[in-house]
């Protein structure tokens, strides 16, 4: 469980760069078997919004949050061993951010609960361009478009996607989600066929869990 003390302490830890301190926390999480979304959003993603919000208000460098993103990133590998060790069931899905979208852990978070849920997550990482997004579409066949968006100066670049996408790929199931979302535009995307705007990882595990065969047991 994740108490504010404990919090504080992961925070404090992390806005000195301690990534010892920080992953023995994950740790002692991970062994009291904490989901993986609540260790993500609870403690990951609720401490990069706190350090995004020290950065906007002049309270840390960006230098400090650079360091910050960097621990964080580190981190998700103490999940790995939980993730590598979920039987596979067939499903793909191709998780990206778009052209121009540096925001990269949100992203990597959402392929890894695919993955969790014995999905292939390939995630595309930071800045993909169209092109390539559609080669990988071309070339993985994937059940699942996820794109990820954190800021609204990204919104031609997701509506590009999305057109280009249902040119080439109509029946292509399209999620898109982000903390750009928090600050409206959903209504945007929604209105094209087959586009779902997914506000949480917890979203959007039920939303895999329903589109999921699994093997009689
Ligand atoms: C680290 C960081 C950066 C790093 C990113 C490095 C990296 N490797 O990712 C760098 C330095 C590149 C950066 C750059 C910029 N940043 Co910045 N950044 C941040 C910061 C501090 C943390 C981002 C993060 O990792 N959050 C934690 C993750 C886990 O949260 P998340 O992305 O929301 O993801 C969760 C959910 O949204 C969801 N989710 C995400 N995607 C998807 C997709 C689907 C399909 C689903 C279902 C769910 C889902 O799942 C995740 C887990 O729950 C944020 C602060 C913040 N509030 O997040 C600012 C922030 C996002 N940045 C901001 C800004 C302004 C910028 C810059 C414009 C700054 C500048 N002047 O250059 C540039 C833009 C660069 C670009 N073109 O993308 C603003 C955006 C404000 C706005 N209204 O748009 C923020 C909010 C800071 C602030 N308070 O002002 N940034």
């Amino acid at each position: 469980m994740i108490t504010e003390d404990l919090y504080g302490r992961y925070l404090a830890a992390l806005l000195v760069g301690d990534q010892q301190a920080c992953a023995a926390i994950v740790t002692e999480l991970l062994n009291g078997c904490i989901d993986v979304k609540t260790l993500y959003t609870n403690l990951m993603q609720r401490s990069m919004y706190e350090v995004g919000a020290l950065w906007e208000a002049n309270r840390i460098s960006v230098a400090t949050e650079h360091v910050a993103t960097s621990v964080t990133e580190g981190l998700l590998s103490l999940v790995y061993p939980i993730i590598f060790a979920r039987p596979h069931l067939n499903r793909t899905a191709v998780v990206s951010c778009v052209a121009n979208e540096f925001h990269e852990l949100g992203g990597r978070m959402v392929a890894d609960i695919f993955e969790l849920n014995g999905w292939h997550g390939y995630f595309l990482g930071a800045n993909t361009s169209l092109a390539e997004l559609l080669a990988m579409i071309g070339d993985r066949r994937p059940h699942l478009l996820a794109l990820s968006m954190s800021t609204q100066a990204g919104m031609h670049a997701l509506i590009a996607a999305i057109e280009a996408v249902r040119r080439q790929y109509s029946e292509l199931p399209v999620l898109v989600g982000g903390q750009a979302f928090r600050w409206g535009g959903g209504d945007i995307v929604q209105g094209y066929p087959g586009v779902q705007v997914v506000l949480s990882i917890h979203e959007l595990e039920t939303i895999i869990r329903a589109r999921t065969t699994y093997p009689a047991s």
